[in-house]
């Protein structure tokens, strides 16, 4: 799209005078970015029209990827960004004085989601759309997103995401297409005319589901797709129908927030109530449409793909068998065929408390007749294979077993790809976790290693570097991240470093600027930035990076004329309300930060800061700025990581264990670009089948480990005796669940050795100059074509 600067002026002015009959000068920044945000739609509708009749009339193969999370964050520059428009638009309103930068801050974080998965949803739509795949979201518009969090004496507190209160001007609600989904009553056959059994529903809700559809551009390619996220409405008459006051609240308030819970499951009613209704919904609408195409029900494999991102929507597959079976009257082996060949799924984790599991009573309350559906799958599965396998075998793949259903059973029996998310992951998925369903469908194991939407993660939060990488490579790199590549090109070349090594600075002031202002606290440029940002999990090991800080601020202590390079410890981090470890951590980072920030005597070597509420939009504004990244994660516990991504393509370098992703940058940079310490996943694993390790061993005979353990007890970090008290138990009473005590030395020296690498300008140049050249390597769009190829056989139809 060609919009020139006078144009885009003129039809501002018009919106805003049509809108609230002011001249820019009297305009709000409100108002303004509400403006804008309108020009912005109207420059994408007529393409965002296209794109789904062309969609249509090739009858092109679609994808529909389900998730319960959707973490965009904001969206005002993406699209600007993605219509060509975002040089253009920043110098129009500079002539209005006006800073993009101020209207940026009006639009709310959208914060559908908890984490990496949310995130890897978001990346993926950008992906598709940008290399114009035809590929659709589904998912649940939550009217409360993630909670914003606030410390208040070092502890977390949660306070509601009230996102909607500001208009969302991205989304159209489409009344027209909403749909009914129901729950609850009974169930039970009978046999109709034709002699086939029909399901007879007596009791029960009706919710009306409304969607809510949000463009999702693709960069400079004329493509907009869509991201589809339904609303829960109790209707008048509905009300009237509700036997007793707590189901009628239970459903009015369907979607009304997103659950905090990351990688852990509550297994709570209302939960599983929104995973049946974004699915049914989905469902449902895709097959009305599939039904205006009116091709043949028995080859709707060959048009839809639907990908189950995590359990979440894996009642994907029963609710498709309903709609055949039971709907559209096909028979059952007909309607198995075709699902299992339109379902694929992602698992994004090994740690078992997140595998989710629902009681069957539960099930059989919300959802009576996707239970029977689950129970025929079920029953058919151990048909099957049980004269194939050893019956132990089959009892263990069992989706119903315990009085339990299991998820993730049901996704794999139901799809014909599963896939892990990084290399390593998908290993220990055939190897360990999955191995009994690897030992029954092979063939549907595979591998596909999470990317990130590179254009947000470089050309939106960095544009410092953007156009510092343009004057050496060229711009192709912006379109196609495998151009990063070129940088090599310049690998041994110092002026390069020092260009790459200001823009750094510059963002490190950039940030110091953010945390005077939000935190009161002095940081210099000069240090070392260091950086772990995700969310707070005792896999994730925050602990032990708290420890190390305080490892150095004993060192510093005792050795005042110690050197070392001054650093910046920059942590942020959510816990999940009902996750006590993880609060007791956040307390006590916050607390030895104020101790260390307050003590004249180390001399500024060491700051600690605790960045509240970190979020998309804080990422955007941390990443850039970090020397170091840490992804610290007990090996083989964390799935991929994806930050770690984000900070490479910005040139932090990489402090890591072989884990996730963590493996797969190590080999694309190579050891000298990369700080690799700790056990690795096979010697954590000899550790569990040996059942050896015992941390309390390590803690008596190793003095600087015992000092820096001592520390939680013994008064040296104030106002946190009892979660002092808590963290040291874990690590010495209850044996050091993800084994800190053995990884703390090597992590030590692997600092120690990036200490040292930072002091040498040329070496720190080249090491981060690499990692950038290779980051073009965990582009979404590059994943997101490996998935179309391998899982879903779709094509680009639109100019990617
Ligand atoms: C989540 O964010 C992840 C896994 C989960 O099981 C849940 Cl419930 C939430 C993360 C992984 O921890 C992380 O390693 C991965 O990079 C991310 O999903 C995207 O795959």
């Amino acid at each position: 799209m060609k919009v020139t600067k006078k144009e885009f002026k003129e039809k501002f002015e018009k919106r805003l005078q049509d809108r609230f009959a002011i001249s820019i000068e009297d305009a709000s920044s409100t108002e303004l970015y509400e403006t804008l945000g309108k020009v912005i739609k109207s420059y994408y509708s007529s393409d965002w029209k296209h794109t789904r009749q062309d969609y249509l009339n090739h009858e092109q193969k679609q994808v529909y990827y389900f998730s319960i999370e959707f973490l965009p964050g904001r969206m005002l520059k993406s699209n600007l960004l993605n219509l060509g428009m975002l040089e253009m638009v920043q110098e129009a309103l500079v002539e209005w004085n006006i800073d993009l930068e101020d209207l940026v801050q009006e639009e709310p974080d959208m914060a559908l989601g908890n984490g990496g998965l949310g995130r890897l949803a978001s990346c993926f739509m950008d992906s598709l759309a940008s290399i114009g795949m035809p590929g659709n979201g589904n998912g649940i518009r939550y009217e409360y997103g993630l909670f914003k969090q606030k410390f208040v004496d070092g502890y977390q507190v949660e306070l509601p995401d009230e996102w909607l209160n500001q208009r969302n001007i991205w989304e159209v609600r489409r009344e027209s297409k909403a749909v009914d989904v129901h729950f609850g009553g009974n169930v039970y056959l009978k046999e109709s005319p034709t002699g086939q059994l029909k399901p007879v529903y007596e009791g029960g809700y009706s919710i009306k589901a409304i969607p809510y559809d949000t463009g999702m551009t693709g960069y400079e390619n004329d493509t907009v797709n869509t991201m589809r996220l339904w609303s829960a409405e109790v209707t008048e008459e509905d009300k009237i129908n509700f036997q007793n006051f707590e189901d009628r609240k239970e459903l009015e308030n369907l979607t009304s927030v997103l659950y905090p819970d990351d990688s852990n499951e509550a297994g709570l009613r209302f939960r599983l109530s929104q995973e049946y209704f974004f699915v049914s919904a989905g469902m449902q609408s895709i097959l009305h449409y599939y039904k205006s195409l009116g091709l043949p029900m028995t080859e709707m494999n060959k048009f839809i793909a639907i990908h189950i991102n995590d359990t979440h929507p894996a009642m994907c597959v029963p609710e498709l068998m309903r709609l055949l079976v039971d709907e559209e009257g096909m028979a059952w082996e007909k309607a198995w065929d075709v699902t299992t060949k339109v379902m694929s799924y992602t698992n994004h984790t090994i740690m078992s408390e997140a595998l989710e599991k629902w009681k069957i009573s539960l099930m059989k309350e919300v959802c009576p007749r996707i239970y029977q559906i689950i129970k025929e799958i079920d029953r058919r599965f151990v048909e099957e294979w049980s004269h194939v396998f050893d019956p132990e075998l089959i009892e263990r793949t069992r989706i119903i077993r315990n009085k339990q259903v299991h998820m993730a059973h049901l996704a794999i029996i139901g799809t014909h790809s599963i896939n892990g998310v990084a290399k390593l992951h998908s290993d220990l998925l055939k190897s360990v976790v999955l191995k009994d369903f690897y030992t029954i469908y092979p063939d549907r194991f595979n591998n596909k290693t999470n990317g990130i939407a590179q254009r947000r993660w470089s050309q939106i939060s960095n544009p410092l570097l953007s156009s510092t990488l343009d004057k050496y490579i060229g711009k192709s790199w912006r379109k196609n991240a495998d151009d990063l590549k070129l940088l090599l090109n310049h690998a041994d070349d110092k002026k390069v470093y020092a260009d790459l090594a200001k823009v750094k600075k510059e963002n490190k002031k950039r940030l110091a600027q953010y945390i005077k202002e939000t935190k009161g606290i002095e940081v210099s440029p000069d240090a070392i930035f260091d950086v772990q940002v995700k969310r707070l999990h005792a896999y994730k090991r925050q602990l032990m990076n708290l420890m190390h800080i305080i490892k150095l601020y004993l060192d510093i202590k005792e050795n005042p004329d110690l050197d070392i390079t001054p650093r910046v410890f920059i942590f942020g981090a959510k816990a999940a309300p009902s996750y006590h470890f993880a609060k007791s951590v956040i307390k006590l980072i916050n607390e030895t930060a104020n101790l260390i920030n307050n003590d004249a005597s180390i001399n500024g070597k060491l700051k600690v800061v605790f960045l509240e509420n970190y979020n998309v939009s804080l990422a955007e504004l941390i990443i850039p700025a970090a020397d170091v990244s840490e992804q610290i994660s007990l090996a083989s516990k964390e799935a991929s990581g994806t930050s770690n991504m984000k900070f490479m393509l910005n040139g932090a370098v990489t402090m890591a264990t072989l884990d996730g992703a963590n493996i797969e940058i190590r080999d694309v940079v190579g050891d000298d670009n990369i700080k690799i310490f700790g056990l690795t996943e096979a010697e954590v694993y000899r550790y569990y089948n040996e059942q050896n390790y015992n941390s309390a061993d390590i803690y008596n005979n190793n003095p600087v480990i015992h000092r820096v353990v001592n520390a939680f007890i013994d008064g040296t970090i104030p106002n946190s005796r009892m979660e002092g008290q808590e963290i040291y138990d874990s690590l010495i009473k209850y044996n050091d669940e993800f084994f800190i005590l053995r990884d703390f030395m090597s992590y030590c020296e692997a600092q120690e050795s990036l200490d040292a690498d930072y002091k040498d300008k040329a070496r720190w140049g080249k090491m981060s100059l690499t990692n950038i050249a290779h980051a073009g390597h965990f582009s979404a769009d590059n994943t997101v074509r490996k998935y179309a190829e391998d899982i879903w056989q779709i094509e680009p139809v639109r100019k990617g």
